[in-house]
């Protein structure tokens, strides 16, 4: 049965990197195919979108994934009715072509406009707030993603963490999973002992130093990076010419195995069959949290330095039911990462503690389910909305 809101457009203009789009597509998909909800999804840049989704043809001006529609974000856009829903996704802004129409359509739609995450006090207070429009008869209401009640709740899909505990306890499925990606065998004895740990970053002064700390360390460690912002300084410190896709480069205790980015969906697998994983910007960052292993973060960082108070409230939920070592060392690794100083001194304690972190990084992503999620918030919100107009 269709659902009563149907045809929903969602805007998203890639500012830059994968987040963007990352996050609008998980919910297109969401709202499509567990709420059968009819979405138009506009994308001003389909070869971003092509590197999370490989099966996006660039070049189509309109192509149809999971029941989604999705359309080339031309300028100008065609004239077209907007949907019943309009979602202006992660600070965006539509046409004023668009503004008008949706104007002029009777009744108006409802207009989301879907912020940033962040784990801030605040968000709790701006979230569903109506902002009027200056000139024309609409309302635009802030939807907020959060980590509690009273926030949009985080993206994630039904199923998910089923998916993650079959693949987690499946250690043939694992392996399948790493000869799809193409990495050597690792010989017994290497196995034993080896930790994986997967890397996705910006540029950072202290990546150096997590290569020197991994080639010094005790265990062999076998850095997994998806190809990315991270390579030219993984090139310099090995002294290669010329690192490629596919390439595996080792230094003492570390080898580090250059992938091919990902699809989301390889992403996620990558995430739950890592010991620790670094990640950065937004939707990594939850993926990691769902993921239930160690992690460490690594904020997009934001004029005046915004990015550190999302930095320090997500840190204060998440070290909040740690013992006082383990809060100092998760606090003290990521504020050092974010602030590209080295990590060599931090590095054993942590590789120490990453059982503990583990068991905690379980209990964390248990926690986070108890809560909502975010296309399930959105749909009765909307709904609600929906409802209220009618009368
Ligand atoms: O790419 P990001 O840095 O994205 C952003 C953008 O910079 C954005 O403008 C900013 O607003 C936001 O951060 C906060 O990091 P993020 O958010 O983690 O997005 C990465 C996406 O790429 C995510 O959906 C996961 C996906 N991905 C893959 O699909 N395959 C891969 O191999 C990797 C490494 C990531």
């Amino acid at each position: 049965m269709r659902n009563p809101s149907a045809h929903w457009d969602i805007f998203c203009s890639v500012i830059d990197n994968f987040g963007d789009i990352g996050v609008a597509w998980r919910l297109a998909r969401q709202l499509a195919t567990e709420y059968t909800i009819s979405v138009r999804l506009w994308v001003d840049n389909l070869a971003a979108f092509h590197h999370i989704y490989p099966e996006i043809n660039v070049s189509a001006a309109t192509q149809f994934l999971y029941g989604v529609e999705i359309r080339q974000w031309a300028t100008p856009l065609p004239a077209i009715e907007p949907g019943c829903v309009v979602i202006e996704a992660l600070a965006c802004h539509l046409p004023s072509s668009f503004i008008q129409a949706m104007a002029e359509k009777s009744p108006p739609p409802v207009w989301i406009n879907l912020e940033y995450l962040s784990a801030e006090n605040w968000v709790a207070g701006v979230h569903g707030l109506p902002s009027p429009h200056p000139r024309l008869p609409l309302t635009q209401y802030f939807f907020m993603p959060g980590y509690i009640m009273g926030t949009g709740g985080l993206p994630r899909e039904d199923g998910l963490y089923r998916t993650r505990d079959d693949f987690q306890r499946n250690s043939d499925a694992q392996s399948r999973f790493w000869a799809s990606l193409g990495l050597p065998e690792i010989d017994e004895r290497r196995l034993r002992r080896c930790l994986r740990i997967s890397l996705f970053s910006y540029e950072s002064a202290a990546l150096a130093s997590l290569l020197t700390a991994c080639s010094q360390g005790d265990r062999p460690i076998d850095l997994v990076v998806p190809w990315g912002k991270a390579v030219p300084q993984i090139t310099a410190w090995f002294a290669a010419a010329n690192v490629r896709i596919g390439d595996t480069l080792r230094r003492g205790n570390v080898q580090v195995h250059v992938l091919p980015m990902l699809s989301q969906d390889d992403y996620d697998r990558l995430l739950w069959a890592c010991d620790c994983n670094f990640v950065r910007g937004e939707d990594s960052f939850v993926r990691a949290q769902f993921a239930a292993r160690p992690l460490i973060w690594q904020a997009y960082r934001q004029e005046e330095g915004a990015h550190t108070d999302k930095l320090d409230a997500f840190l204060d939920r998440y070290c909040a039911d740690l013992p006082p070592a383990m809060d100092h060392l998760v606090r003290e690794m990521w504020q050092a990462w974010n602030r590209e100083e080295a990590i060599g001194a931090l590095w054993p304690a942590w590789i120490e503690a990453l059982p503990l972190l583990s068991d905690h990084a379980r209990d964390w992503a248990t926690q986070l389910a108890e809560q909502p999620d975010l296309a399930s918030n959105l749909v009765k919100f909307i709904n609600k909305l929906l409802k209220y107009r009618a009368f």
